[in-house]
């Protein structure tokens, strides 16, 4: 069959409660909690395709176009295998997907991730083809790990961010300040967890540390092993709410996700002995609908973690304390090194501000201009390589033209 059948363009899954960000919550949510629900009659598409075929144009347009292009979530991602929960009002099946030609050209390097809307095309049962990935309202990125320049997305359209840290060796300040700037940088509300209660060697000192990090967020001590704390992360969780948690690797992630679904959902692993360090048991990441109506992505560990960040804001907002005190600074781009007349290290000799505080901000802000640096270089030389083969078209036609003459 060559006809070419109209597709259905975006308008038309606005129509169906997903094109408007505040119904997109609810209404995805709900439709990925119908995971149970009857799956809609696939085989009747392909079997109304199958039937018309042979009809008239506008009969086969008509029947057709009606599954042509539907809008679903990926709930499901581990190294280049997509599952997605359809999303359209009848449906909620779920669908192992790979991308169409033209999106995987076209976002090799940001390609769907979990908790992306998109919209797809079903092939035959449980299979299907995603067409587009519809615009994220937040994302977690980090740098991509290794020397490329440009942002690796780990999950998109999350409303709540679980930052976990054991309470044991796992526990490092310096390394929570960098998952608060990542997550504040893509929009998503950071909630800081400190997991392991029962391994805690001070936890009041611990907590007043992190509370200093975190800069105004909520600061939540659980145990996950015996559920101490746990119905406060269920406050985050009301229906309709995207969450993931982030994490070393043997924090404790899959235990607390397991502990809020009231199920053994993922699987755990312990801590190696020599160095309290996990062994990233979790290689994939996956969303898990909660019985409350919530939403749980669980993420591996990250090994590489240079936060991802564009502009300053997330900088100043990570920072809040050294950004207000700056506002007293002599000079309006003091760089508070020994500027004379500086607040931050006024405050520092003056006990009030933690030296490692400072210390942090200033390493973040030098690795964000460097990264600022190398992606102004990218952009340069992409320019240039397509200036390169722009005249080198130029040149080729001309060459070509003066044979044709
Ligand atoms: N003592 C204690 N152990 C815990 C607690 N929470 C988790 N653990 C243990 O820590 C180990 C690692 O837990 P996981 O949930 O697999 O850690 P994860 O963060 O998912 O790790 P990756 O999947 O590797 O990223 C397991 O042996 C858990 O039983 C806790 O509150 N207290
Ligand atoms: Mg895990
Ligand atoms: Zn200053």
């Amino acid at each position: 069959m060559k006809k070419r059948i109209p597709r259905r363009r975006r308008g038309t899954a606005k129509n169906n409660g997903l094109g408007t960000r505040s119904n997109e919550r609810c209404l995805a949510d709900r439709r990925l909690q119908e995971t149970n629900a009857k799956p809609p009659a696939i085989g009747t598409a392909a079997a109304t395709m199958e039937a018309t075929s042979g009809g008239t144009d506008d009969h086969t347009t008509v029947e057709m176009d009606v599954t042509r292009e539907e809008t679903g979530r990926v709930v499901f991602e581990s190294r280049g295998v997509c599952r997605i929960v359809a999303g359209e009002a009848a449906g909620g099946d779920l669908l192992t997907a790979e991308l169409s030609g033209s999106l995987r050209h076209h976002r090799a390097e940001d390609p769907p991730v979990v908790g992306d809307w998109v919209t797809f095309s079903r092939r035959e049962e449980n299979r299907a083809t995603i067409l587009e990935v519809l615009p994220r309202r937040t994302v977690l990125g980090r740098k991509a790990a290794g020397g490329e320049t440009r942002r690796q997305v780990l999950v998109a359209n999350v409303d709540v961010v679980f930052v976990v840290m054991g309470l044991d060796n796992d526990f490092n300040l310096r390394r929570l300040e960098r998952y608060l700037l990542m997550v504040r940088s893509g929009g998503a509300e950071p909630v800081v967890v400190l997991n392991k209660l029962d391994l805690a060697e001070d936890l009041a000192e611990q907590r007043m540390g992190s509370q200093e990090v975190a800069a105004g967020l909520a600061v939540v001590p659980v145990c996950a092993l015996d559920g101490r704390g746990v119905v406060a992360l269920e406050s985050y969780l009301g229906p309709g709410v995207t969450a993931v948690f982030v994490g070393s690797s043997g924090a404790g992630k899959s235990t607390l996700v397991n502990r809020l679904a009231g199920r053994e959902v993922m699987r755990t692993g312990a801590v190696r002995t020599s160095d309290e360090r996990g062994r990233h048991t979790t290689t994939h990441r996956e969303l898990i609908s909660l019985p409350s109506g919530g939403l749980l992505i669980d993420t591996p560990g990250l090994r590489e973690l240079e936060p991802w960040i564009e502009g300053d804001e997330a900088l100043d907002q990570a920072f809040d304390e050294i950004a207000e005190l700056s506002t007293s600074c002599r000079f309006r781009d003091c760089g508070h090194v020994s500027e004379p007349g500086c607040a931050v290290l006024e405050a520092v000799q003056t006990g009030v501000l933690d030296p490692a505080r400072l210390e942090a901000f200033r390493r973040l802000g030098r690795e964000i201009a460097a990264q600022e640096r190398r992606r102004d270089e990218a952009t340069r030389r992409k320019a240039e390589r397509r200036q390169g083969a722009e005249y080198r078209r130029i040149i080729d036609g001309k060459k070509l033209n003066r044979g044709i003459n």
